[in-house]
């Protein structure tokens, strides 16, 4: 299904008036008002092409309809969420969830999509059919070198239909580690891992980067062999200046402080990207900003503080991906939240007075520090998100037309009330 420009254009006609006054408002107070705006156009988030299908949990799926059930049809969904915000223009690909039997014409419908391949994923915590060698008990970090070499190789084939898409990094989540004391001698699972991972680098093309994602916990549940960003930062240190530690949301011990992690990663030159999502408790896979999102906000404001003091260009110098899942929603309008969502963190630290703020700093006046945090945070943005969005050629109110033009009903008559997107 394709929303066609004269659909989103009539369809902003309805709220134009109402954000024409909310705009008016917000805009009287800021400045570098269209430099914001630019950076908000600017400012695009990859879509993994697991997250399209519903989710579901160890206890049970229940899928809403009309999912992709094909790589095409993912491409389509992800086209959708972009004719609807310009906010999406990247699809992440996991292998061998989605592997593409056709590269050229994938890549020829992405482009049709405005889409491009973002970041791309290898898979070493499932086991496939056809798999010789098991990964019950690690892939990167066995004790058996063939499992490891079988490991190896897999990345390799991954960055090879990567370089064929058109993408320009892998990212490795490794699902190794050990579920009781005694299982695993950490400093061997360190080094094999290491050596692992220097095979996969050195078969990265040079103007590639490697991401690797930190998990504190699940499927391993006494020790992970990439278990945080001090271990991510270690091997990449090791790696070398290709190598990126990923940040994933979800992935921290509860109440970990993740801005501070991003403001020292950043500041290492070592921060790769992020997978958003949010949490309450574990790896929820929530719909970003649904739960924490002050939290989001000063992760952004440690992003943008950090990024201007390196003249790193927000949109394209660290990777911005969603990596969430969708249990009791529909996927598209869960992912719509959470673009907006994102978007909404990224404006609120642009506004932050960062002049005043190092003033306040710089004089202990950790009151007045606070107040201009808070300040921004409590602004509300939505319309200078919505601005950004209609001069982009969007929608002002993607979710609403996505349900007035039936989408969903329309992807379900398409597809199939019964299909099953590829995922977990
Ligand atoms: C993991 C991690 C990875 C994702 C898989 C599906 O928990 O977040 O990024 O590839 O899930
Ligand atoms: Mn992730
Ligand atoms: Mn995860």
């Amino acid at each position: 299904m394709i929303l066609s420009k004269e659909q989103i254009e009539e369809s902003n006609k309805e709220y134009s008036k109402n954000h024409k006054k909310k705009y008016e408002c917000i805009s009287d107070g800021i400045t570098n008002l269209d430099e914001v705006i630019k950076k908000l156009i600017d400012f695009q988030i990859a879509i993994p092409s697991w997250a399209l299908g519903t989710g579901g949990t160890r206890f049970g799926r229940f899928p809403g309809g009309g999912e992709p059930r094909s790589l095409e049809e993912k491409i389509e969904d992800i086209g959708l969420l972009h004719a609807l915000t310009r906010s999406a223009d990247a699809i992440s690909l996991h292998i061998p969830w989605d592997i593409p039997s056709n590269a050229e014409k994938i890549k020829s419908l992405a482009k049709e999509n405005g889409l491009h391949f973002d970041a791309m994923n290898s898979n070493t915590f499932q086991d496939q059919p056809e798999q010789k060698l098991s990964y019950k008990f690690g892939s990167l970090q066995h004790v058996d070198k063939a499992v490891r070499k079988q490991a190896i190789e897999h990345n390799i084939d991954v960055i090879k239909h990567g370089i064929a898409l058109g993408s320009k990094s892998l990212t490795v989540w490794l699902s190794d580690g050990s579920s009781f004391p005694g299982q695993l001698n950490f400093r061997k699972a360190f080094q094999n891992t290491l050596e692992s991972l220097q095979e996969i680098y050195s078969a990265l093309p040079h103007d590639w980067k490697m991401f690797v994602e930190y998990k504190a916990f699940e499927p391993n549940f006494y020790s992970m062999t990439v278990g945080d960003w001090g271990q991510s930062l270690l091997y990449t240190s090791k790696l070398g200046n290709k190598a990126f530690t990923l940040v994933d949301l979800g992935h921290h011990l509860a109440n970990a402080n993740i801005e501070q992690i991003v403001a020292l990663l950043l500041m290492e030159g070592k921060l790769g990207g992020f997978h958003f999502n949010d949490s309450k408790y574990g790896d929820d896979d929530l719909t970003v900003g649904s739960i924490k999102p002050y939290q989001l906000f000063l992760i952004f404001n440690e992003l943008v503080e950090g990024m201007d003091a390196k003249k790193m260009n927000h949109a394209t110098d660290l990777a911005w991906m969603i990596d969430a899942s969708h249990n009791v929603k529909d996927p598209l309008e869960d992912l719509l939240q959470s673009l907006e969502a994102i978007k909404i963190a990224y404006a609120k630290a642009l506004l932050v007075d960062r002049k005043k703020l190092v003033e306040a700093q710089n004089n202990n006046d950790v009151v007045t520090a606070q107040e201009i945090l808070q300040d921004a945070f409590r602004t509300d943005v939505r319309a200078l998100v919505a601005e950004a969005r209609l001069r982009a050629g969007a929608t002002l109110n993607p979710i609403a037309v996505y349900r007035n033009e039936k989408v969903r009903q329309q992807l379900i008559k398409e597809r199939g009330s019964k299909t099953m997107a590829t995922g977990l």
